[in-house]
This record gives structure tokens, sequence and C-alpha cells, in this order.
């Protein structure tokens, strides 16, 4: 795949150890659904970009919209299996396991090429199989809108703009309760890839 590009912040990451959980913070959507954020979990996130960015099995999808076959506005990367993921996202993914006692059992990696690419406000389809589902979101490359409204409408009622290494765990009934989007961004800075993953029983069985 040719060089994405992407600028770094200027500000660098927050001086703390690689996959610590120092200055997590626990964000509460209402009192069933909650977001917790750490800045800058993967410091070297430019590594694991370029590492992605070359090596992960990339295609690109089609979903049907009226009938229609459109191409979906973003790249992505589907794992077969846990077991084929490269040592640095089996990192990743263990940490997590680990800390949130979840066998997190798929990873999928979207790549927004530019500003154009983006995903439209849904829940993830995994609350059709569970109650609470944790959902964690790797963030790698440039700064893009994520945004968070109740499923009935209404407006945006929470914000972020990870980039750079951040994680994002959206868990409670978030997936059920709330939808999320990454908008067009017409000021995109660059590319921006999001490394995800999910499982498929309960927390609390690893
Ligand atoms: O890229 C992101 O941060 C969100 C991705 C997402 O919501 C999805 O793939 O279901």
């Amino acid at each position: 795949m040719s060089e994405l590009a992407w600028q770094e912040s200027l500000f660098g990451a927050p001086d703390r150890p690689r996959l610590s959980f120092q200055g997590l913070r626990h964000e509460p959507l209402d009192e069933r659904s909650w977001i917790d954020v750490v800045e800058g979990w993967v410091p070297d996130h430019g590594d694991l970009f370029d590492e992605l960015e070359r090596d992960a099995p990339w295609a690109q999808r089609t979903r049907t919209m009226w009938d229609k076959d459109v191409l979906e506005p973003r790249l992505v990367a589907v794992y077969p299996s846990v077991a084929a993921l490269p040592p640095s996202l089996e990192q990743l993914r263990s940490v997590l396991s680990a800390r949130y006692e979840v066998d997190l059992d798929s990873c999928l990696v979207n790549l927004y090429r530019d500003g154009h690419d983006a995903v439209a406000w849904h829940g993830d389809t995994v609350r059709k199989r569970l109650e609470l589902p944790l959902v964690f979101t790797v963030s790698l490359g440039s700064r893009r809108q994520f945004l968070l409204r109740r499923v009935q409408g209404g407006p945006v009622v929470r914000g972020y703009t990870p980039g750079e290494g951040d994680l994002i765990v959206m868990g409670g009934r978030t997936q059920h309760e709330w939808v999320h989007t990454v908008p067009r961004d017409k000021r995109a800075s660059g590319a921006r890839m999001s490394v995800t993953f999910r499982h498929s029983t309960p927390v609390g069985r690893v």
C-alpha cells in the first residue's frame, strides 16, 4: 500500500509506561453505559501504524444500500482468528483481555485514508449476542472525531478526538442504548487507523 500521511501532534505522547492503565478516565454516559479512555496507551503508535499499513490483510468491502452495492468508505482488515494476529496486536489483545477479564476473540482494523473515509452512526452488532458487550478501540495516526448520541436520536452527547495511540473502551449498555460515528471531516490532517477488539462470550470468562 502507498505511504499514507499523518502528522504527529506537536505536544507528544503523555509520559507513561507502554500499555499502562495509569491515568485511565472512567466516564459514564448514563447510569448503564460508560466509556473508558486512556490517552497515549500505545506510545509507539507510529511504528504500529506503519507495520499494519504494510502487512494487514486490507480489503475494500461493499455494503448494500437501497438494493445497490456501494463501497464502504474505509478499508478494513479482518483477522480470521486471534491465533492469526501478529505479535504486536496479540500483545494489545492479551493486555486488554487480562485487565477487563474478557476473552477477546475478534480483531478488525479500520483504515480511514483521509477525511472522506468515515463510518455512519451505528451500534455494534455484538449487541445481538451480548447484554453487556465491551468494545475496545485503539486509535493510531491522525486524530478524528468519535461521537456518541442516544440510539433514539437527538444531539451529540459526547465527543472524543482519538488518535496517536489512545484507547477507548465502550462498556455497559453502550452498544444497545447509544450509537457512535466517525464522521467525514474535510479538515482531517491525514490517515487514521482503529484497531478494534470484541468478544463473543460474556465478560468474566477468560
Ligand atoms: O474507527 C472507530 O473508531 C470506530 C469503528 C467502528 O465503530 C466500527 O468499526 O464499528
